[in-house]
């Protein structure tokens, strides 16, 4: 029995307002359900709302990173460039949340800091740092895979002076490097997109490179009208391939291994996934992941390209990863990095063969004694992935168990949105899920559709919990590692295996199987009455 308490339990509370979040609220609205979001930021948007650093753009192309749920949204909305900018990904969301009065469900500037389920009611309590205690039926987490800054641990980082601007958590005034001597540790994504921007404005840019990246030109130009009005013509086939697809946008891989074709044709397909540009090089021929020659032919392809774009072959040979095969870490999506450092005012310190050894009031230290001088210092070092957001919410479920206790030897779960001992709480986009492989936005449209659907499926039949079993758990984990095992993505020190994180198991997280299989297994469950799943 309930317990009272004078306020009636909501529907549902949604912890985040990213695309995830803001997509939960629109059609668990639409279900009929009581609704709320908590959002700890002072505005909507999630990682696009944080991500103010210079250079900030999607490498996933504007016209597919975007919601496709409402066709009158599709159609009015104007894309101005092929990859969008971080303001015009925001004023994108924004415009949702405003489109579909969905503000009025939001809670900003609040962070929620324990999840509490109670066995006796089968209701959660979510507190927040307000103070505020909602009591719901159930839980959506929204928190993104890459939401909690990952700051290094230097010694003496916070005894540096200037302005420590980590590329997550960048300030919401224009930051102007102006006559300034910056540094720069970390080449990830978020480090190759800024680079180029810094040096352009800094008197003198010192790029501290530990592991350097593979990264493919984004080749972004501005729309036309026409290009707008082709893309739009097009939406229905676009989304359909797009579901399909291994990474939720409307690319095939070509039909062959790429030891199958010609060198001149195996030349042709590489330079046509290098001017579709960035992240989709990795997808040109369908054995690039599973086979380290195939993935080999692409590494020599993109080494004679990108060689050719940098004077100083030392520098050249810095620049070129040689210790995971190419696409195995994200492949990153730039704008003229590589030739970035044929610029006078541009250093690259190779970490490798000199650490850091530590921060002081005016700069970085590295192993060789050299004091690197620093006006400013920009940390691009990346996120505790995939679980870190979810780690600092305490969250427990039956039995008091925590979850930090049920993922301590990495998370598990079933079809990467549910976990045993959590009833009626999922997780989206997280691990056991395409995750960050797939275009974030039309993943979280599927996510949040399922978990309305079994909402929904629960209310249709007087069910007051879902919840998986023991085994198909075990099963899902099970499948995610033999997947993972079958391709090259567990042979790299990546974020989706924890590396980046001392202390972490390391645990290959996102299902690999692509997108459009995920999808269509995730919907056989829903259509098959939820086997796996225990319905009370
Ligand atoms: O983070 P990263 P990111 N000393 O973890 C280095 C998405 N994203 O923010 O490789 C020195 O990739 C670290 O070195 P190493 C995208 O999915 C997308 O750049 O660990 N260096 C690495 O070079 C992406 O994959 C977009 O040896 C240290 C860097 O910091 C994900 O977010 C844009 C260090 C971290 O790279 C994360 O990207 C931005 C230390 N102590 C982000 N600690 C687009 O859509 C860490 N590093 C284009």
């Amino acid at each position: 029995m309930e317990k009272s308490s004078g306020v009636e339990p909501l529907d549902a509370v949604v912890v985040g307002a990213g695309f995830a979040g803001i997509y939960s609220l629109y059609r668990l609205r639409k279900d009929g359900l009581s609704v709320r979001v908590i959002e700890a930021a002072d505005g909507v948007g999630g990682v696009w709302y944080w991500n103010r650093y210079p250079g900030a753009r999607c490498d996933v192309e504007s016209v597919d990173y975007s919601f496709s749920f409402d066709e009158d949204l599709q159609q009015e909305w104007d894309w101005q460039e092929k990859y969008a900018t971080q303001p015009e990904i925001l004023a994108y969301m924004e415009h949702v949340v405003e489109r579909f009065d969905l503000a009025k469900d939001i809670t900003l500037s609040t962070r929620v800091t324990d999840i509490v389920f109670d066995e006796e009611t089968l209701l959660w309590t979510v507190s927040t740092d307000t103070g505020e205690q909602i009591r719901t039926r159930f839980v959506v987490l929204g928190l993104g895979p890459l939401s909690n800054a990952n700051l290094p641990n230097i010694p003496g980082l916070h005894d540096f002076a200037g302005p420590l601007l980590h590329t997550g958590q960048w300030p919401h005034e224009p930051v102007d490097f102006s006559g300034q001597k910056v540094g720069v540790i970390g080449t990830g994504s978020s480090g190759i997109q800024s680079i180029p921007e810094i040096a352009k404005q800094a008197e003198k840019l010192t790029v501290f490179q530990r592991t350097p990246n593979f990264s493919v030109p984004a080749g972004n130009r501005l729309l036309s009208d026409e290009d707008r009005a082709a893309q739009k013509a097009n939406y229905a086939e676009r989304r359909r391939l797009s579901r399909l697809s291994g990474g939720g946008s409307p690319h095939e891989t070509h039909p062959k291994s790429a030891l199958e074709v010609s060198d001149d044709e195996r030349r042709e397909v590489y330079e046509e996934w290098w001017q579709k540009g960035g992240v989709l090089f990795s997808k040109a021929f369908p054995d690039q992941f599973t086979s380290l020659e195939a993935n080999n032919t692409a590494r020599d392809f993109w080494v004679e390209k990108v060689r050719a774009k940098i004077d100083d072959p030392k520098i050249a040979e810095l620049l070129i990863p040689t210790n995971h095969p190419i696409g195995t870490k994200r492949i990153c999506t730039d704008s003229g990095y590589f030739e970035t450092f044929n610029r006078e005012n541009v250093e690259l310190v190779n970490l490798r063969e000199s650490p850091i050894e530590r921060i002081d009031e005016t700069g970085v230290v590295t192993a060789d004694g050299t004091h690197h001088d620093l006006d400013a210092l920009v940390l691009a070092t990346g996120y505790d992935a995939m679980t870190g957001s979810v780690a600092k919410i305490n969250i427990v479920g039956r039995g008091g168990k925590t979850l930090n206790e049920e993922w301590a030897a990495g998370a598990r779960t079933y079809l990467g949105l549910t976990i045993e001992g959590f009833p009626n709480l999922f997780n989206l986009t997280g691990p056991g899920s395409p995750s960050v492989l797939a275009n974030m936005v039309l993943h979280s449209e599927l996510h949040v559709d399922w978990v309305a659907d079994a909402i929904a499926e629960l209310d249709a039949t007087g069910s007051a919990a879902i919840e998986p079993t023991t085994e198909a758990v075990d099963g899902w984990v099970e499948e995610c590692r033999n997947r993972a095992e079958g391709s090259l993505m567990i042979k790299a020190d990546s974020w989706y295996v924890g590396a980046n994180i001392p202390g972490r198991p390391r645990v290959f997280m996102p299902f690999v199987g692509g997108f459009g299989v995920y999808g269509d297994i995730i919907k056989k469950v829903a259509a098959d009455g939820y086997p796996g799943f225990e319905i009370t």
